[in-house]
């Protein structure tokens, strides 16, 4: 909004250029997520707790975690109204790419919301039916499909990182890959989300490195030097990743441990959706495999134990899964598994910006 206010304005106030530049917008959109984050964020916890929008804990997990009980939630409100009104403050407003990640966002927000309003309402773990869920998420995708199957500028050809002239060509069967990884990255950031500051850090990390390969993206001259897909328009998804970040910072000072408020379902699938959505659209999908390597490996821990657990009758191979769980039986403290996760999903990104120069 404000590059259509005063950007026309830089002939009378060459100060005003500024707001011509991705990189400055970007710096403000983060900045205004931030802070809108640290500003609401007690006044929207007194609120939650007035309401009782409190966790229900599920008693069959660490005992740690019984303690948790109450501890309000549906933070991740408060992180979509941050990227949503900074992203619309930063980023030009006729970039239909902006629109289709608010719209991701915010619909993959409002399933988690449902989800966790019947929870509260039930006082129980048990929200939508997770085949419920699942068929929303898939819709939610869906218009994203829907977008790259009639944009030109989508040729169903994978970008692989460290491979650069190896492009797998999916046809049309990119569509359904978008929606896997669309589907896929909410629902790992969603399983992830399951200790103090677990899933809102990789976050960081991850919507980091994608506002750098959004600008570059964008970049008709960098774009081909650094031999990346180029697609028009994308830059203005720098804006959106840098309200993701500013908005999971901000939620960090609040959700830090021990938690003031957790982000409840409303914020991971809607953060986790994001994800996969820019991954998609600016032609990156498979470095999302490493930059989320976090939220990877915490769906994979699910997909073994389940599947080990069915199969042998009631055996493990983790203590317990997702994966955090793990090492938490195993006694380490819970700041510990996070901070350590942290360092993993920070050595990730730099291995993910890496890939613009390694081939
Ligand atoms: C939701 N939700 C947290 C909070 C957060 C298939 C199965 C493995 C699924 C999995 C599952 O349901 N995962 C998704 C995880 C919950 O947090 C709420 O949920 C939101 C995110 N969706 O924002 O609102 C609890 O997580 C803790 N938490 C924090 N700090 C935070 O900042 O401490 C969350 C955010 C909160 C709080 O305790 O109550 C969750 O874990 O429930 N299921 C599981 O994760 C369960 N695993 C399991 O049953 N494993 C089995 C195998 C055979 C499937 C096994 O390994 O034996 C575990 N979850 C819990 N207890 N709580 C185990 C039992």
């Amino acid at each position: 909004m404000l590059y259509h206010l005063l950007y026309p304005l830089h002939s009378s106030l060459s100060a005003l250029n500024v707001f011509r530049y991705i990189t400055v917008r970007s710096i403000g959109g983060a900045v205004t997520a931030f802070l809108l984050m640290l500003l609401l964020g007690p006044w929207f916890i007194k609120k939650l707790g007035q309401h009782q929008v409190g966790q229900v804990v599920r008693d069959d997990g660490p005992e740690t975690h019984l303690a948790k009980q109450g501890v309000p939630t549906m933070g991740g409100v408060l992180i979509l109204i941050s990227i949503t009104g900074s992203t619309l403050l930063w980023a030009r407003l006729d970039n239909p790419l902006v629109w289709l990640m608010l719209f991701v966002s915010i619909f993959f927000g409002a399933i988690g919301g449902v989800d966790d309003l019947q929870k509260i309402k039930k006082k129980s773990s048990a929200g939508l039916s997770a085949r419920g869920k699942l068929l929303f998420q898939v819709f939610g995708a869906s218009v994203v499909g829907l977008f790259v199957l009639l944009h030109p500028a989508y040729d169903g050809q994978l970008s692989v990182p460290f491979l650069k002239n190896i492009q797998p060509d999916l046809s049309w069967f990119y569509v359904v890959f978008a929606i896997f990884v669309i589907v896929g990255s909410s629902n790992a950031v969603n399983l992830t989300d399951g200790l103090d500051g677990l899933a809102a850090g990789p976050t960081v990390v991850s919507a980091s490195v994608y506002l750098v390969f959004s600008y570059l993206a964008g970049h008709v001259i960098l774009a081909d030097y650094l031999q990346i897909p180029y697609v028009q328009g994308a830059g203005e998804l720098a804006i959106f990743c840098g309200a993701m970040v500013g908005a999971c910072l901000g939620f960090l000072w609040f959700n830090a441990f021990p938690a003031q408020m957790f982000m409840g379902d409303v914020g991971s699938l809607a953060l986790g959706g994001a994800l996969g959505g820019v991954a998609i659209i600016i032609k990156q999908e498979i470095l999302l495999a490493i930059v989320g390597g976090i939220f990877v490996m915490e769906a994979i821990s699910v997909i073994l134990q389940v599947g080990y657990f069915k199969i042998s009758k009631g055996k493990r191979i983790f203590l317990m899964a997702p994966f955090h769980h793990h090492f938490e039986k195993k006694g380490w403290h819970e700041s510990k598994v996070v901070v350590r996760f942290w360092i993993v999903s920070i050595i990730l990104g730099l291995f993910a910006i890496a890939t613009l120069k390694l081939r």
